[in-house]
Protein backbone atom coordinates (compact mmCIF):
# COMPACT_ATOMS: atom_id res chain seq x y z
CA UNK A 1 0.00 0.00 0.00
CA UNK A 2 1.13 3.55 -0.54
CA UNK A 3 2.53 5.45 1.71
CA UNK A 4 -0.44 8.12 2.71
CA UNK A 5 0.97 11.28 4.89
CA UNK A 6 -2.08 13.28 5.79
CA UNK A 7 -1.88 17.24 6.66
CA UNK A 8 -1.72 16.68 10.28
CA UNK A 9 0.94 14.34 10.64
CA UNK A 10 2.90 16.73 7.94
CA UNK A 11 2.45 19.60 10.23
CA UNK A 12 3.19 17.66 13.41
CA UNK A 13 6.43 16.29 11.76
CA UNK A 14 6.69 20.43 11.12
CA UNK A 15 6.64 21.01 14.78
CA UNK A 16 9.15 18.50 16.26
CA UNK A 17 11.71 19.91 14.01
CA UNK A 18 11.12 23.62 15.09
CA UNK A 19 12.94 24.01 18.51
CA UNK A 20 11.04 25.58 21.63
CA UNK A 21 7.58 24.74 19.48
CA UNK A 22 4.22 25.22 21.06
CA UNK A 23 1.92 23.49 19.58
CA UNK A 24 -0.12 26.90 18.98
CA UNK A 25 0.94 26.75 14.75
CA UNK A 26 -0.23 23.01 14.61
CA UNK A 27 -3.65 24.44 16.49
CA UNK A 28 -4.36 26.73 13.96
CA UNK A 29 -3.70 24.92 10.97
CA UNK A 30 -5.66 21.90 12.27
CA UNK A 31 -8.71 24.92 12.89
CA UNK A 32 -7.88 25.68 9.39
CA UNK A 33 -7.92 22.32 7.81
CA UNK A 34 -11.62 21.92 9.53
CA UNK A 35 -12.88 25.14 8.53
CA UNK A 36 -11.76 23.82 4.25
CA UNK A 37 -13.31 20.73 4.98
CA UNK A 38 -16.61 21.80 6.18
CA UNK A 39 -16.37 24.96 3.34
CA UNK A 40 -15.66 22.40 0.62
CA UNK A 41 -18.67 20.31 1.39
CA UNK A 42 -20.98 23.45 1.53
CA UNK A 43 -19.35 24.26 -2.18
CA UNK A 44 -19.90 20.51 -3.36
CA UNK A 45 -23.63 20.56 -2.84
CA UNK A 46 -23.57 24.33 -4.05
CA UNK A 47 -27.06 24.43 -6.25
CA UNK A 48 -29.14 21.45 -4.08
CA UNK A 49 -28.73 23.74 -0.79
CA UNK A 50 -29.80 27.50 -0.55
CA UNK A 51 -26.16 29.14 -0.75
CA UNK A 52 -26.11 30.40 -4.16
CA UNK A 53 -26.68 33.94 -4.98
CA UNK A 54 -26.52 36.81 -2.57
CA UNK A 55 -27.07 37.77 0.79
CA UNK A 56 -28.46 41.30 0.08
CA UNK A 57 -25.59 43.06 1.54
CA UNK A 58 -22.83 45.01 0.41
CA UNK A 59 -19.00 44.27 1.70
CA UNK A 60 -16.35 46.72 3.02
CA UNK A 61 -15.05 46.35 -0.76
CA UNK A 62 -18.45 47.53 -1.59
CA UNK A 63 -19.10 44.45 -3.52
CA UNK A 64 -22.20 42.52 -3.29
CA UNK A 65 -22.11 39.67 -0.68
CA UNK A 66 -22.60 36.03 -1.85
CA UNK A 67 -24.05 33.63 0.78
CA UNK A 68 -21.31 30.96 0.13
CA UNK A 69 -18.83 34.27 0.88
CA UNK A 70 -20.73 34.76 4.08
CA UNK A 71 -21.27 31.08 4.96
CA UNK A 72 -17.36 30.70 4.62
CA UNK A 73 -16.51 34.00 6.15
CA UNK A 74 -19.05 32.41 9.54
CA UNK A 75 -17.18 29.27 9.37
CA UNK A 76 -13.52 30.77 9.77
CA UNK A 77 -14.11 33.43 12.01
CA UNK A 78 -16.38 30.85 14.34
CA UNK A 79 -13.60 27.91 14.25
CA UNK A 80 -10.19 30.12 14.24
CA UNK A 81 -11.91 32.23 17.45
CA UNK A 82 -11.80 29.14 19.07
CA UNK A 83 -8.65 28.07 18.18
CA UNK A 84 -6.80 29.39 21.07
CA UNK A 85 -3.64 31.09 19.67
CA UNK A 86 -4.97 34.22 17.77
CA UNK A 87 -4.79 37.56 19.51
CA UNK A 88 -5.99 38.98 16.18
CA UNK A 89 -7.91 38.29 13.17
CA UNK A 90 -9.30 40.00 9.95
CA UNK A 91 -11.22 39.06 7.26
CA UNK A 92 -11.38 40.32 3.62
CA UNK A 93 -15.17 40.55 4.03
CA UNK A 94 -15.27 42.51 7.62
CA UNK A 95 -13.92 46.44 7.60
CA UNK A 96 -11.75 46.24 11.22
CA UNK A 97 -10.21 43.52 13.01
CA UNK A 98 -12.34 40.67 14.37
CA UNK A 99 -11.62 40.74 18.33
CA UNK A 100 -11.26 37.46 19.79
CA UNK A 101 -13.82 37.82 22.55
CA UNK A 102 -12.75 38.21 26.04
CA UNK A 103 -14.34 34.98 27.31
CA UNK A 104 -11.69 32.92 24.78
CA UNK A 105 -7.89 32.09 25.14
CA UNK A 106 -5.86 33.51 23.30
CA UNK A 107 -2.18 33.04 21.37
CA UNK A 108 0.15 34.77 19.58
CA UNK A 109 -0.73 34.67 16.20
CA UNK A 110 -2.98 36.81 13.48
CA UNK A 111 -4.51 35.71 10.68
CA UNK A 112 -5.84 37.56 8.07
CA UNK A 113 -7.78 35.69 5.45
CA UNK A 114 -10.04 36.03 2.17
CA UNK A 115 -12.79 33.35 2.48
CA UNK A 116 -13.65 33.03 -0.80
CA UNK A 117 -11.58 34.24 -3.14
CA UNK A 118 -13.30 34.18 -6.90
CA UNK A 119 -16.91 34.64 -5.92
CA UNK A 120 -17.89 35.88 -9.14
CA UNK A 121 -17.31 32.34 -10.15
CA UNK A 122 -19.45 30.77 -7.49
CA UNK A 123 -22.84 30.23 -9.00
CA UNK A 124 -21.62 29.51 -12.39
CA UNK A 125 -19.32 25.77 -10.84
CA UNK A 126 -15.91 27.21 -11.28
CA UNK A 127 -13.40 27.13 -8.92
CA UNK A 128 -13.26 29.20 -5.67
CA UNK A 129 -10.65 29.16 -3.25
CA UNK A 130 -9.87 30.41 0.59
CA UNK A 131 -6.27 32.43 1.21
CA UNK A 132 -4.89 32.63 4.48
CA UNK A 133 -1.32 33.89 5.20
CA UNK A 134 -0.50 33.90 8.88
CA UNK A 135 1.61 35.60 11.09
CA UNK A 136 3.54 35.32 14.35
CA UNK A 137 2.84 38.22 16.86
CA UNK A 138 5.76 37.31 19.64
CA UNK A 139 8.41 38.15 17.14
CA UNK A 140 7.05 41.56 16.62
CA UNK A 141 5.55 44.49 18.68
CA UNK A 142 1.84 43.71 17.99
CA UNK A 143 0.26 46.10 16.10
CA UNK A 144 -3.39 45.53 17.73
CA UNK A 145 -4.95 48.75 15.74
CA UNK A 146 -3.80 46.51 12.61
CA UNK A 147 -2.36 43.27 11.89
CA UNK A 148 -1.82 44.07 8.55
CA UNK A 149 1.22 45.45 9.88
CA UNK A 150 2.41 42.38 11.06
CA UNK A 151 1.69 40.37 7.53
CA UNK A 152 4.81 41.62 5.87
CA UNK A 153 7.09 38.47 5.22
CA UNK A 154 9.99 39.08 8.13
CA UNK A 155 6.90 38.15 10.48
CA UNK A 156 4.67 35.96 8.08
CA UNK A 157 5.21 32.50 9.00
CA UNK A 158 3.01 30.76 7.23
CA UNK A 159 0.49 31.05 3.94
CA UNK A 160 -1.65 29.10 1.95
CA UNK A 161 -4.65 28.32 -0.23
CA UNK A 162 -7.61 25.95 -0.63
CA UNK A 163 -8.75 25.51 -3.75
CA UNK A 164 -11.98 23.97 -4.05
CA UNK A 165 -11.50 22.64 -7.62
CA UNK A 166 -12.13 19.17 -9.80
CA UNK A 167 -10.92 18.00 -6.36
CA UNK A 168 -10.16 19.72 -3.09
CA UNK A 169 -6.66 21.00 -2.55
CA UNK A 170 -4.77 22.61 0.20
CA UNK A 171 -1.25 24.47 -0.62
CA UNK A 172 0.31 25.54 2.07
CA UNK A 173 4.46 27.02 2.90
CA UNK A 174 5.17 27.40 6.21
CA UNK A 175 8.54 29.00 4.90
CA UNK A 176 10.69 24.92 3.89
CA UNK A 177 8.93 24.80 0.89
CA UNK A 178 5.24 24.55 -0.94
CA UNK A 179 4.06 21.26 -0.13
CA UNK A 180 -0.12 20.29 -1.79
CA UNK A 181 -2.44 17.83 -0.17
CA UNK A 182 -5.71 16.83 -2.15
CA UNK A 183 -8.79 15.96 -0.16
CA UNK A 184 -9.77 12.07 0.33
CA UNK A 185 -13.07 12.45 0.51
CA UNK A 186 -14.18 9.02 1.14
CA UNK A 187 -12.11 9.38 4.16
CA UNK A 188 -12.41 13.01 4.88
CA UNK A 189 -8.30 13.65 5.00
CA UNK A 190 -6.12 16.17 2.93
CA UNK A 191 -3.57 13.52 1.66
CA UNK A 192 0.46 14.89 1.05
CA UNK A 193 -0.16 14.67 -3.70
CA UNK A 194 2.20 17.17 -4.44
CA UNK A 195 5.51 17.38 -2.40
CA UNK A 196 7.74 20.19 -3.18
CA UNK A 197 6.21 21.87 -5.74
CA UNK A 198 8.56 24.34 -7.69
CA UNK A 199 7.39 26.20 -10.22
CA UNK A 200 9.26 26.51 -13.88
CA UNK A 201 11.88 29.23 -13.73
CA UNK A 202 10.54 30.05 -17.61
CA UNK A 203 6.47 30.18 -17.92
CA UNK A 204 4.36 29.46 -20.86
CA UNK A 205 0.50 30.76 -19.64
CA UNK A 206 -0.30 34.34 -18.78
CA UNK A 207 -3.47 35.15 -16.96
CA UNK A 208 -5.11 38.55 -17.13
CA UNK A 209 -8.10 40.30 -17.79
CA UNK A 210 -7.27 41.69 -20.99
CA UNK A 211 -10.39 43.04 -21.62
CA UNK A 212 -8.88 45.92 -19.69
CA UNK A 213 -6.11 46.74 -21.63
CA UNK A 214 -6.70 50.14 -22.52
CA UNK A 215 -7.15 51.47 -19.18
CA UNK A 216 -3.16 50.14 -18.14
CA UNK A 217 -0.17 51.98 -18.19
CA UNK A 218 2.50 51.69 -21.18
CA UNK A 219 4.54 49.30 -18.93
CA UNK A 220 1.83 46.65 -18.53
CA UNK A 221 0.60 46.52 -22.40
CA UNK A 222 4.48 46.29 -23.11
CA UNK A 223 4.91 43.21 -20.72
CA UNK A 224 1.39 42.24 -22.55
CA UNK A 225 2.72 42.07 -26.19
CA UNK A 226 5.97 40.55 -25.17
CA UNK A 227 4.27 37.38 -23.68
CA UNK A 228 2.47 37.33 -27.07
CA UNK A 229 5.75 37.77 -29.09
CA UNK A 230 7.47 35.46 -30.73
CA UNK A 231 10.16 37.20 -30.51
CA UNK A 232 9.43 36.36 -26.78
CA UNK A 233 11.92 34.26 -24.21
CA UNK A 234 10.07 31.34 -25.03
CA UNK A 235 10.71 31.85 -28.95
CA UNK A 236 6.91 31.74 -29.35
CA UNK A 237 3.38 33.33 -28.18
CA UNK A 238 2.60 32.38 -24.32
CA UNK A 239 -0.93 30.64 -23.99
CA UNK A 240 -3.85 32.86 -22.58
CA UNK A 241 -5.30 31.08 -19.56
CA UNK A 242 -7.64 33.61 -17.20
CA UNK A 243 -10.19 32.05 -14.85
CA UNK A 244 -10.90 35.23 -13.06
CA UNK A 245 -10.29 33.09 -9.96
CA UNK A 246 -6.87 34.17 -8.34
CA UNK A 247 -6.40 30.97 -6.75
CA UNK A 248 -7.24 28.69 -9.39
CA UNK A 249 -5.13 31.01 -12.07
CA UNK A 250 -2.19 30.56 -9.31
CA UNK A 251 -2.66 27.24 -8.60
CA UNK A 252 -2.51 26.36 -12.56
CA UNK A 253 0.64 28.64 -13.30
CA UNK A 254 2.22 27.22 -10.12
CA UNK A 255 2.11 23.45 -11.67
CA UNK A 256 2.73 24.45 -15.39
CA UNK A 257 4.51 28.03 -15.34
CA UNK A 258 3.10 31.08 -16.23
CA UNK A 259 2.75 34.73 -14.89
CA UNK A 260 -0.41 36.20 -13.23
CA UNK A 261 -1.49 39.83 -13.67
CA UNK A 262 -3.39 42.19 -12.03
CA UNK A 263 -2.36 45.65 -12.90
CA UNK A 264 -2.97 49.35 -11.85
CA UNK A 265 -6.16 50.19 -14.03
CA UNK A 266 -7.79 53.18 -14.96
CA UNK A 267 -11.32 51.76 -15.49
CA UNK A 268 -12.41 53.28 -11.58
CA UNK A 269 -10.88 56.59 -9.65
CA UNK A 270 -11.23 54.65 -6.31
CA UNK A 271 -8.91 51.62 -7.53
CA UNK A 272 -6.43 53.16 -9.24
CA UNK A 273 -3.96 50.64 -8.17
CA UNK A 274 -5.73 47.57 -9.13
CA UNK A 275 -8.08 45.56 -7.55
CA UNK A 276 -6.66 42.52 -5.57
CA UNK A 277 -5.90 43.32 -1.70
CA UNK A 278 -1.72 43.19 -0.54
CA UNK A 279 -2.61 41.60 2.75
CA UNK A 280 -5.06 38.65 2.34
CA UNK A 281 -4.21 38.08 -1.88
CA UNK A 282 -1.05 39.06 -2.75
CA UNK A 283 0.85 39.02 0.55
CA UNK A 284 -0.04 35.14 0.95
CA UNK A 285 0.52 34.07 -2.73
CA UNK A 286 3.61 36.12 -3.08
CA UNK A 287 5.33 34.23 -0.17
CA UNK A 288 4.07 30.84 -1.69
CA UNK A 289 5.45 31.99 -5.38
CA UNK A 290 8.58 33.24 -3.98
CA UNK A 291 9.39 29.45 -1.98
CA UNK A 292 8.33 28.08 -5.26
CA UNK A 293 11.40 29.71 -6.93
CA UNK A 294 9.58 32.12 -8.37
CA UNK A 295 9.02 36.04 -7.71
CA UNK A 296 5.65 38.81 -7.15
CA UNK A 297 6.22 42.29 -7.63
CA UNK A 298 3.51 45.28 -8.08
CA UNK A 299 6.06 46.34 -11.06
CA UNK A 300 8.99 47.59 -9.32
CA UNK A 301 8.79 46.87 -5.42
CA UNK A 302 9.11 43.18 -3.69
CA UNK A 303 5.44 42.64 -3.02
CA UNK A 304 6.92 41.24 0.09
CA UNK A 305 8.50 44.68 1.06
CA UNK A 306 5.71 46.67 0.43
CA UNK A 307 4.42 48.34 4.09
CA UNK A 308 1.02 47.56 4.50
CA UNK A 309 -0.69 51.65 5.21
CA UNK A 310 -4.14 50.20 5.84
CA UNK A 311 -6.22 46.67 6.34
CA UNK A 312 -7.46 46.71 2.62
CA UNK A 313 -4.80 48.06 0.13
CA UNK A 314 -4.70 47.24 -2.77
CA UNK A 315 -1.63 46.55 -5.07
CA UNK A 316 -0.96 46.06 -8.65
CA UNK A 317 0.26 42.46 -8.79
CA UNK A 318 2.67 40.54 -11.32
CA UNK A 319 3.17 37.12 -9.72
CA UNK A 320 4.32 33.69 -11.56
CA UNK A 321 7.61 32.24 -12.82
CA UNK A 322 10.96 33.76 -12.10
CA UNK A 323 11.95 34.85 -15.61
CA UNK A 324 8.52 36.20 -16.35
CA UNK A 325 8.41 38.10 -13.33
CA UNK A 326 11.76 39.92 -14.01
CA UNK A 327 10.83 40.58 -17.67
CA UNK A 328 8.04 42.67 -15.92
CA UNK A 329 10.10 44.24 -13.55
CA UNK A 330 12.91 45.39 -16.01
CA UNK A 331 9.79 46.58 -18.57
CA UNK A 332 8.93 49.16 -15.33
CA UNK A 333 12.05 49.81 -14.52
CA UNK A 334 12.60 51.31 -18.18
CA UNK A 335 9.22 52.97 -18.03
CA UNK A 336 10.03 54.73 -14.62
CA UNK A 337 13.75 55.52 -16.59
CA UNK A 338 11.89 56.98 -19.61
CA UNK A 339 9.74 59.00 -17.59
CA UNK A 340 12.53 60.43 -15.11
CA UNK A 341 14.61 61.46 -18.32
CA UNK A 342 11.67 63.04 -20.00
P1 LIG B 1 -13.75 38.01 -7.50
O1 LIG B 1 -13.95 39.47 -7.73
O2 LIG B 1 -14.62 37.14 -8.36
O3 LIG B 1 -13.81 37.62 -6.03
O4 LIG B 1 -10.03 39.65 -5.95
C1 LIG B 1 -11.12 38.93 -6.29
C2 LIG B 1 -11.08 38.34 -7.68
O5 LIG B 1 -12.24 37.64 -7.97
C3 LIG B 1 -9.89 37.39 -7.94
O6 LIG B 1 -10.08 36.10 -7.44
C4 LIG B 1 -9.76 37.41 -9.42
O7 LIG B 1 -8.47 37.08 -9.87
C5 LIG B 1 -10.15 38.82 -9.79
O8 LIG B 1 -10.90 39.34 -8.68
C6 LIG B 1 -10.99 38.88 -11.02
O9 LIG B 1 -11.25 40.22 -11.34
P2 LIG B 1 -11.80 40.67 -12.77
O10 LIG B 1 -13.20 40.14 -12.86
O11 LIG B 1 -11.75 42.15 -12.74
O12 LIG B 1 -10.91 40.08 -13.81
Amino acid sequence: MPQQVTVTEHILLHQKMVPGATGQFTRLFNEIVLSAKIISRAVNKAGLVDVLGFTGDVNVQGEEVKKLDEYANRILIHRLARSGVLCAMASEENADIIEVPESLPRGDYVIIFDPLDGSSNIDVNVNIGTIFPFSSAKAIRMPRSCPAMSCRRAEQVAAGYILYGSSTMLVFTSGDGVHGFTMDPSVGEFILSHPNIRIPEQGKIYSVNEGYERYWDRATKKALSYFKSPKNALRKPYSGRYIGSLVADFHRNLLYGGIFMYPADLRDPKKPTGKLRLTCECNPMAYIVEQAGGMATDGLNRILDIEPDHLHQRVPFFCGSYNDVEKVRELFAAEARRKKNK
